[in-house]
This record gives C-alpha cells, structure tokens and sequence, in this order.
C-alpha cells in the first residue's frame, strides 16, 4: 500500500456510514486472506475453488446481500457496491461469482420467481451450498438478446426448451440455472436444476480473460420441466434486463477496485524502481500519469456513490446506471493499461496484479452491456431515437 492511498485524497469515508465503513473493511480483509495469496496460481492455471469460496461468502453474508429475507443479510445498496469493490481489488472473476450469485440468479428468483421457489432456492444460495447462474446470451445474440432462439414449448402441462446459451459464468459449477427462452407469449424465464434431464453445461476454455473464473455453455435437449418451473412475474425481455441494472451497477463500483489495486501497486513500484538514477517516482511525467489516474478513479468513486444514493431512495433509472458502467470501466481499463507501463517488463508477469487486471477488464468491458450498447442507450435517453437497429 502507498502512504496515501488514491482515494484517500478524495475523503471519500465521510460519504460513508459506519456499517459500510465496516462491511468495506470486513471484505478487503476477507480478500487479502483467503484470495491475494492464491490469485495468482488459480488465474494461471484457469482453476478456482468455486464451491468453497462460494460458502465462505455466504458465511459472510455477501451472496444475495442486498436483498431481503430469505436468509439473505438485506443491507443497502451502496454497501453492496463496496463489497463488489474490495472483491474485484481482487480479481473481478471473484465479484463476477458473486454478481452472478446475488444480482442475476438470487435476485431473477427474488423478482420474479414464485413462493415456492424462493423458499426452495434462495436460503441455499445466500449460503453458498447452492450455486446458480444465468443465461442470457446466446452465440448469435449477445448485445441483441431479444433474438434469442432458445424455446419453451408446451407440451401437456410441461415446457420443454431447447436451445444453447453462450458465455454463461458458473455454469459448469451451478445446482440452477436460470433460463431466458423464447415462447409463444413472448420471452420467459425458467428456473432450471442442473441435474434436470437434457441440460448440460461444457466449460469454455482457453480464454485470456476472466481466467479464476468459470464461463460455460448451456446445452437445453428437450429439458422437461414442469409449470411451476417458469418464473410467474417476468414477462419479456424487460425481465432479464432488469436483472442486468442490478449487476451492472456492481459492476459501476467493482471496477474501480480493479483500478484501485493496479495504481496502488504502480505508486509503490514507482517508488522503489530506480531509472536514471533516481525513483521512477521522482519524474515528472510518472507523477503525472499518477495524478491524471488518480483524478479518473476518484471521479469514478463519487459517481458510484451517488448512484448508490440513488439506487437506495429507489430512483436510479437505467439510463444512469449505463452512464456509471460506462465511465467506470472504460476508465479502470485505461488505469491497468497506464499503470503497465509504469511497471515496464514486470508489468507483464502475474508477480504483479496489474495485467490480470487489465486482461479482465476486457471482459468486464464487453458483458453487462459492452461500451457501445451503453452509448446508445445513454444516446437514446438525450435524443429519444433508438440507434440500436
Ligand atoms: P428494449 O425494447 O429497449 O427493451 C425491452 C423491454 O425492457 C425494458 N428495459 C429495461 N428494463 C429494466 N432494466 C433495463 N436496463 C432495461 N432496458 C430495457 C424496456 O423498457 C422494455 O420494456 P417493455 O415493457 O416496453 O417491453 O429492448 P431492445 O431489444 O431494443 O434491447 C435494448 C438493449 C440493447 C439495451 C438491451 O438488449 C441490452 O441491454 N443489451 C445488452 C445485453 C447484455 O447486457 N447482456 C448481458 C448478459 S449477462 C452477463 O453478461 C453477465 S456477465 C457476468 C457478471 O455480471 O459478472
Ligand atoms: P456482440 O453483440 O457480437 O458485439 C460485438 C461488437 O459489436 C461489440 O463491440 C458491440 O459493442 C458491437 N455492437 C453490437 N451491437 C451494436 C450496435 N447496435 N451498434 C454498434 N455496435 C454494436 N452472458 C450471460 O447471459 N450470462 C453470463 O453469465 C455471462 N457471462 C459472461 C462472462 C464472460 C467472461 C464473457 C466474456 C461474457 C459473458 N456473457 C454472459 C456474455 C456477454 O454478456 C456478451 O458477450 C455481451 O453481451 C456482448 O455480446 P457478444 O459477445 O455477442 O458481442
């Protein structure tokens, strides 16, 4: 850690209560424990330890932790973003487990889903002991997942669906799935065990990005479910995509911890590297790479924290959750980038966080919405027109 830390310039703990503060420091802590030591290996060998970091987090009361009831810890929203900060400080396939866990699988159920089945799946899941996952896209419908081919077709008082999702985190490890397909009343959402007859769930290897993490396929071969398994309250693609304003605004605050680590790592590297003769820190050009990040990361903080302000007197629109995924992430990966350079050669190797960081970021940058779908939508709200067709 430096003597000041980036964000301490910008006296951000007097916009924080005492329970954030807490709950911040609880899961930095968490991370500096059970995550920092291993990163580093589970990133290399594209390995993680899912199911026992999934228990650990429930134990500590962070999947589902901004929803209520249920066994969930129901605090605000804006300690919930700081939780997806601290952890993605750590690696953002750790928040992306549990952003999928909590504001996709947890909160489709939560939403949408029938008594029943939040009683049956929602106290596992804030646990840990079950896993779920989320699928959206599809192979040829990523950014546009109204074209979806997935169907659920009647067939008695059943459905049956077919189709294959793509790119799906925690699939290969998920006890459920939630499902969006396509049916003759428009798109649906079905809760789907993943021992359920047909479905199965191929992980996606070789990936560059996101590597401590678990994406998959989603395999749909005449899956059988009964009524009960459709969720009751989503109906059309405004579901899912209600789904996607809760993780995207993890997402608005969990990238800047990515961002965070990385410059923090390059103050202190700066200041013991030796160039010239002198510390890399005493250049001009090194501070002024540190301040103009420095600028962009605290700017990036105050933004989430209003629109967790927002989020929590419950009048955050989508359109300003876009603007905050946007910013946020574009600037966190210009951050791992310019932080590389400072690190020069070592910048390059997993002895330093840095470029797992920015490998990641590419990832982040792309789900929850690429860049371009967030101008547009941001584009849409100033002009009113739909530029997406
Ligand atoms: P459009 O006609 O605009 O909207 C359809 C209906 O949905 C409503 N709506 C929303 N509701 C809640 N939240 C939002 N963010 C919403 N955006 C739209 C809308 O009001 C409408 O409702 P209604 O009642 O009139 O039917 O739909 P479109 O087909 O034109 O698409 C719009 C677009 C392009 C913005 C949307 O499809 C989109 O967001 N595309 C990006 C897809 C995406 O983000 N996929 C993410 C998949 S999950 C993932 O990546 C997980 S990564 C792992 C991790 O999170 O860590
Ligand atoms: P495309 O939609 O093909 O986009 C390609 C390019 O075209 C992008 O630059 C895009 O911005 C641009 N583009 C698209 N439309 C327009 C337009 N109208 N105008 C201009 N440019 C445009 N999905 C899930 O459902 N669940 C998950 O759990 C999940 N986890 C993921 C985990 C990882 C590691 C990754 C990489 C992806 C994951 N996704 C998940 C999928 C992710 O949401 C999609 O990759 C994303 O929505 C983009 O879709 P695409 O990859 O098909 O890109």
């Amino acid at each position: 850690m430096p003597a000041t830390s980036p964000l301490d310039l910008f006296g951000i703990d007097r916009l924080l209560t005492d329970e954030e503060i807490a709950i911040r420091d609880t899961v930095r802590r968490f991370c500096d424990d059970k995550i920092r030591p291993h990163i580093a290996d589970w990133f290399e060998t594209a390995t993680i330890p899912a199911r026992d970091l999934a228990k650990e987090l429930g134990a500590m009361g962070l999947l589902g932790m901004h929803l209520d009831g249920y066994g969930c810890a129901g605090t605000n929203s804006t300690a919930y973003g700081l939780a997806c900060l601290e952890l993605e400080a750590a690696d953002s396939g750790i928040r992306s487990l549990v952003s999928v866990q909590g504001s996709l699988a947890m909160y489709a159920i939560h939403r949408f889903g029938s008594e029943e089945q939040k009683r049956q799946w929602l106290p596992p899941m804030a646990t840990g002991e079950a896993i779920g996952c989320f699928g959206l896209t599809e192979a040829d419908f990523g950014s546009d997942p109204g074209g979806m081919r997935s169907r659920a077709v009647r067939d008695g008082s059943d459905w049956v669906l077919d189709g294959t999702k793509m790119w799906i985190t925690n699939g290969s490890i998920a006890d459920v799935a939630i499902v969006w397909a396509r049916t003759d009343k428009g798109i649906r959402g079905f809760v789907v065990p993943a021992d359920t007859a047909g479905f199965s769930a191929p992980e996606i290897r070789q990936k560059m990005s996101l590597r401590a993490s678990v994406t998959s396929e989603l395999v749909l071969e005449g899956v059988r479910l009964p009524d009960s398994a459709m969720l009751p309250d989503a109906h059309g693609l405004g579901g899912p995509l209600g789904c996607l304003s809760e993780a995207r605004f993890g997402i608005v605050f969990g990238a800047l911890g990515a961002a965070r680590d990385c410059l923090e790592t390059a103050i202190v590297y700066a200041e013991t590297r030796r160039v010239f003769d002198k510390p890399l820190s005493a250049y001009q050009l090194t501070q002024a790479k540190l301040a103009d990040m420095t600028v962009e990361l605290g700017k990036g903080m105050l933004l989430a924290l209003h629109l967790g302000r927002l989020k929590d007197d419950g009048v955050i629109r989508p359109e300003q959750v876009s603007v905050g995924k946007l910013n946020n992430v574009r600037e966190a990966i210009a951050i791992a980038r310019e932080c590389r350079t400072i690190l020069g050669a070592n910048g390059v190797t997993l002895e330093y966080p840095v470029m797992r960081h920015a490998n990641n970021l590419e990832s982040v940058l792309t789900y929850e919405g690429t860049s371009e779908v967030h101008q547009l939508v941001i584009g849409q709200a100033l002009t009113g027109q739909s530029a997406f067709r």
